[in-house]
């Protein structure tokens, strides 16, 4: 990114130092700890210290904004991320969690200060899910985390609100 001048804020990859606070569902298991696994594996890489990840796990991601909202109010962790997969099936039930989820996590990220990142996997198959589990559309966890690792150094580099 290139500035003519002023000041621009950019978070670097670097995961060295940063602490970090994942919420798993359990709700589709198999898929969700590949997304942790992609995440553990993305933080490592960019010289993150694996004892610097906490899980919490929760029954389903109805229930991921709660558990979030109590890490990013802990204070100890410079991202919080949320790890679910929910697929739709034959009802609306899986639009209704996906509300709850998105907006429960945007208010938790505002409310805090905390980044608070969205690793949840919307898909409308068992196909889609698996693609975004580390096959060939990547691995979701993986993205969240870099985007956790970024978040966390802008913050830091960002003014302290007053
Ligand atoms: N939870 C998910 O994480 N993914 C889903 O696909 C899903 N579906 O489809 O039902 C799901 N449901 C459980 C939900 O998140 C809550 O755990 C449950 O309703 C209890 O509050």
């Amino acid at each position: 990114m290139s500035t003519l001048q002023g000041t621009t804020y950019e978070g670097a990859l670097l995961a060295a130092g940063l602490r970090f606070g994942i919420v798993c569902s359990r709700f589709n298991e198999f898929f969700v700890s590949k997304l942790l696994e992609g995440a553990r594996d993305c933080i490592r890489r960019h010289g993150g210290d694996e004892d610097a990840v906490e899980v919490a796990w929760v029954p389903g991601s109805f229930e991921i904004p709660l558990v979030a909202k109590r890490l990013a109010a802990s204070g100890r962790y410079d991202a919080v991320l949320a790890l679910g997969v929910v697929i739709q099936g034959a009802t609306a039930h899986a639009q209704y969690i996906n509300a709850e989820v998105s907006k429960g996590l945007a208010q938790v990220a505002m409310q805090y200060g905390v980044p608070v990142i969205y690793g949840v996997v919307t898909t409308e198959s068992i196909e889609q899910a698996i693609e975004r589990s580390g096959t060939k559309a990547g691995n979701r966890g993986a993205d969240a985390a870099r985007s956790a690792i970024e978040m966390a150094n802008l913050l830091k580099q960002l003014p302290k609100p007053t």
